[in-house]
């Protein structure tokens, strides 16, 4: 019997004063299923410069997914969203959960300025919208942790291009923006239910759609 191909899921502990990470708390939930034929494997990761890379590196040489989706949080955007690319650079505007906080440093020494997510990220905002859920493009990942990995983790899959790999930064949890008045947030029922029908996306989707989600700004 051939195996069951995995999907690599990895969410972020809490950071900058934060009790939870909405990331972590929904893709733990995911742990185990089975999505179109696809196994689930959920980690969490430090949010820590090099660390957290270093874990991932290890996971997916260790799991060999054929797909691998790492998901933080972002404070201030109100809809699920990928992101399109991953740059080289390092730019802490606070200290990570180690303390460090690198300004102006390459994730990989030598490594290209940037690379492209490789999961159709188009055809997952687009079947969110259609199931109600508020999605869309991103065309940066900033430049703290979540940036890092994703740089990291597109650099490695760049070896071995039948696996592949995007990120989705999402919105605070209500509880955590209750205590920041004006903040957009997301239910986590929502941001579960996102990550099942973008998984589906990913996996059945060879072929990214040609649409649009340029921006004049
Ligand atoms: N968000 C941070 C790092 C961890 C997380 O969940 C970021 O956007 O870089």
């Amino acid at each position: 019997m051939k195996p069951v191909p995995l999907i690599l899921l990895t969410g972020f502990e809490p950071f900058g004063g934060e009790v939870i990470n909405p990331s972590w708390e929904a893709v733990k939930n995911l742990d185990g299923e089975l999505i179109c034929r696809h196994r689930i494997k959920a980690i969490k990761l430090p949010c820590v410069f090099h660390d957290a890379l270093s874990q991932l590196t290890e996971a997916i040489e260790y799991h060999q997914p054929a797909l691998v989706l790492c998901v933080g949080q972002a404070s201030g955007r109100s809809e699920l969203t990928l992101e399109r690319i991953g740059i080289n650079i390092d730019d802490a505007r606070i200290a990570d959960n180690r303390g460090q906080q690198p300004i102006d440093e390459p994730v990989i020494a030598e490594g290209p300025a940037a690379y492209f997510a490789t999961l159709p990220i188009k055809a997952m905002v687009r079947d969110l919208r259609e199931a109600g859920i508020p999605a869309a493009v991103s065309n940066t990942a900033g430049t703290f942790v979540c940036n890092h990995v994703l740089y990291g983790m597109l650099h490695q899959l760049s070896q071995t291009p039948e696996c592949r790999g995007g990120f989705l930064h999402i919105p605070l949890a209500p509880e955590q923006a209750s205590r920041l008045p004006g903040t957009p947030s997301m239910a986590l029922e929502t941001v579960i239910h996102g990550l099942r029908l973008m998984l589906a996306t990913a996996v059945t989707t060879a072929t990214d759609i040609h649409e649009s989600a340029g921006l004049t700004h």
